[in-house]
């Protein structure tokens, strides 16, 4: 199989959510058959809520973009082996969680299977999705509605607030900001 290009939104609202956010990107370095190649700035974002079972603590969410072979079965399952291995509680999967890592666009593939679609279903009215996305790939085509990331956030409407942090990815490991796409 080919080479694709992936993003992944991470997320984490509870516990030292820098720290989890450093470790899931430290641990999306390390995929088989994969290559880490950007990592946007974290953003402090106010919870969005539908359940009322996140709690009132603010997100770290951010995006990562990745080239691999992995299938997206296989990256899904290693996205969920990860949020456990970061404490996420199994149970309580829409409650306050140490980490989220959604699979939001793969290629262009569109994907409707039990238990992972792709693109994310609700990527596109999610301001603290598009603004990290927008940062890594801004003419990135959204391949359900043909418009690329920078045209789905000039056209959303979500009052959901989101501020660029000023913590560089991975700084809680003294690394230095991770490569960005070329
Ligand atoms: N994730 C959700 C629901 N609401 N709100 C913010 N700010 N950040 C998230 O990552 C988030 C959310 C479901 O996974
Ligand atoms: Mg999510
Ligand atoms: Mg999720």
């Amino acid at each position: 199989m080919g080479q694709e290009t992936v993003f992944i939104g991470f997320g984490s609202n509870m516990g030292d959510r820098q720290d989890f956010c450093d470790r899931a990107i430290a641990l999306m370095n390390l995929l088989p058959a994969s290559q880490l190649t950007g990592v946007s700035s974290y953003y402090e974002t106010e919870p969005i809520d539908p359940t009322s079972e996140l709690g009132s603590t603010w997100f770290y969410n951010g995006v990562v973009r990745i080239e691999t072979k992995l299938t997206p079965r296989k990256l899904l399952e290693i996205c969920q082996e990860t949020e456990r291995s970061l404490g996420r509680d199994p149970e309580h999967r829409k409650g306050p969680r140490t980490m989220d890592l959604d699979i939001l666009f793969y290629g262009q593939e569109k994907i409707d299977q039990p238990g992972l679609t792709i693109p994310h279903p609700r990527l596109h009215l999610r301001r603290f999705v598009l603004v990290p996305l927008a940062e890594l790939a801004p003419e990135w085509n959204h391949p359900t509605f043909n418009q690329s990331v920078k045209d789905l956030l000039d056209s959303l409407d979500d009052p959901g607030q989101v501020r660029k942090s000023d913590i560089l990815p991975g700084s809680s490991y003294g690394a230095r900001p991770t490569c960005t796409p070329s």
